[in-house]
């Protein structure tokens, strides 16, 4: 059967849809593969009122393909003998927030909603990477400011529904980050407030008394799904789902267990509800992202597609774990129940796994908001304790490589990054290798003025940006391994 024919049935919703409960914004894929999944198997297992009204900031994508299915759609887990297909629908309804920002600000208001949980990727903090402050000049944030009731941004409909709450003498919400930010739960507390502080300090003191910002530690690889994914599913199943995910097997929520009004038994789906998350988020954050923003950038400089491909070559495979056992895990706090051994030796095979086709070039975008958490940070640990680590400077160095937007072979590069042209800008605006790291280190909302001034870290990205461009990556990484 091919893909799209007119008779094959859309898939629907099977049984009736759970009340709702939860308010996410952000509806996109690692939603669909995580968050949805969890409370799915919390309401089976615990029962409970809490499906989800998922909120699309931006596209209207996710509602067009999950409306027609009643909200249902496939969760496939690619486990390494096959795929396996499940349908979930703890989705009750989806609203486009552009279309109608007073129905989502609504919605967040109903006393129904107990938690508003977030997916909206690093750049929707609408902060400063190397500082983690509220960046107040903000498009998004200004136009908030001045149109409170058609907020644009999360940080906007947060506040707005919060302070709706507040005068009709409704309690709060619990505002649940899943975000992949060190301290999520702080991070949002802290950008929220300030947002609120400039439109009402007292609403502002209100948030910071009453509303609970648990932090959170997610983890689950989920590439992006394809047209392809949608036709094998169709060939398998029997039904066509624009909307389905694709996901590893492997899942980890870590919680930290504040909520004001309730929550769903995500206990019962195996979640761990824990009183300080930060451990683990650090240790997730350094030793699977980290490599995994460094396989993106030295993978795609050496023509490795996906991060399996990545580490079935072996100096790449032998780059994380040299960069897990002298650069990063060093620097890792030990979270209670995770033995970092383990837990890297895992990763590797989480890596490998050959149904998985994650991109390097996904893992790519953004940088510029991940650099921060995923590899500076370890590297300033690194430099307190007086070393320089020089696979991840190497890491940096070809993020540079990327950002300046063209390949080994002088093949233009789609860099999709909230900075993409200030980087090019800036590395196209110099000419040695040396100017190049200059201008780029000068990104302070990167790299913080420490890491800029800091002359040993300049002279190993220097040396390792000359390295990539006299050698290339993949010589550059067999070099760091030999
Ligand atoms: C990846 C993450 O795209 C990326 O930047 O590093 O999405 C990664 O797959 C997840 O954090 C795994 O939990």
């Amino acid at each position: 059967m091919e893909a799209g024919l007119p008779d094959s049935p859309r898939l629907s919703r099977r049984g009736p849809a759970p009340a709702p409960g939860i308010v996410h914004l952000g509806p996109g894929a690692f939603f669909r593969a995580f968050n949805a999944v969890y409370t799915e198997d919390a309401m089976a297992a615990s029962g409970g009122d809490w499906g989800i009204v998922a909120v699309s900031l931006r596209s209207a994508t996710a509602r067009d393909q999950l409306e027609p299915q009643g909200g249902a759609y496939t969760s496939i887990s690619l486990m390494p003998e096959g795929p396996r297909a499940r349908v979930i629908g703890s989705i009750v309804e989806v609203l486009v927030a552009p279309e109608d920002p007073g129905a989502v600000l609504d919605r967040m208001t109903d006393p129904s909603t107990r938690i508003v949980s977030l997916t909206i990727t690093e750049k929707g903090y609408c902060h400063f990477p190397s500082s983690g402050e509220l960046d107040p000049e903000h498009p998004d944030i200004l136009h908030d400011l001045a149109e409170p009731d058609s907020p644009r941004s999360a940080l906007g409909f947060l506040v707005e529904a919060l302070a709706r709450r507040r005068a009709t003498g409704q309690g709060p919400f619990t505002v649940l980050s899943c975000d992949n930010l060190p301290s999520n739960g702080h991070l949002a507390r802290r950008v929220v407030i300030a947002m609120a502080r400039l439109r009402d300090e007292e609403l502002a003191d209100w948030i910071e008394r009453e509303v609970p910002f648990p932090a959170t530690m997610v983890d689950r690889i989920t590439p992006a799904t394809t047209e392809d994914v949608v036709a094998r599913l169709e060939e398998t199943e029997g039904y066509r789902d624009p909307a389905c995910v694709q996901h590893e097997p492997f899942k980890q929520w870590v919680i930290e267990d504040r909520f004001v009004a309730g929550r769903p038994d995500w206990a019962a789906a195996g979640a761990q509800m824990v009183r300080d998350v930060e451990a683990h988020e650090t240790m997730k954050l350094r030793c699977l992202n980290g490599t995994h923003s460094t396989l993106a950038y030295l993978g795609y400089l050496a023509r490795h597609e996906t991060i399996a491909d990545a580490v079935a070559d072996p100096p790449f495979a032998r780059l994380c774990e040299k960069l897990w056992a002298e650069e990063i895990v060093p620097t890792v706090p030990q979270p209670e129940g995770e033995d970092l051994a383990r837990y890297t030796a895992a990763l590797m095979e989480r890596y490998r796994n050959p149904q998985i086709r994650h991109l390097t070039w996904q893992i790519a975008m953004d940088g510029s908001q991940k650099l921060p958490q995923r590899i500076l940070g370890t590297v300033r640990d690194a430099r307190s304790a007086g070393r320089v680590p020089a696979g991840l400077c190497l890491a940096v160095a070809a993020w540079m490589r990327y950002v300046g937007g063209m390949d080994e072979r002088g093949q233009p590069i789609d860099v999709r990054d909230p900075m993409a042209d200030r980087l090019k800008c800036a590395s196209d605006g110099a000419e040695s290798a040396a100017d190049k790291v200059d201008a780029l280190l000068g990104f302070r909302e990167i790299f913080g003025i420490d890491l800029a001034g800091d002359a040993a870290f300049r002279e190993a990205v220097v040396d390792a940006y000359e390295t990539l461009q006299e050698k290339g990556a993949q010589r550059a990484v067999e070099a760091y391994v030999a």
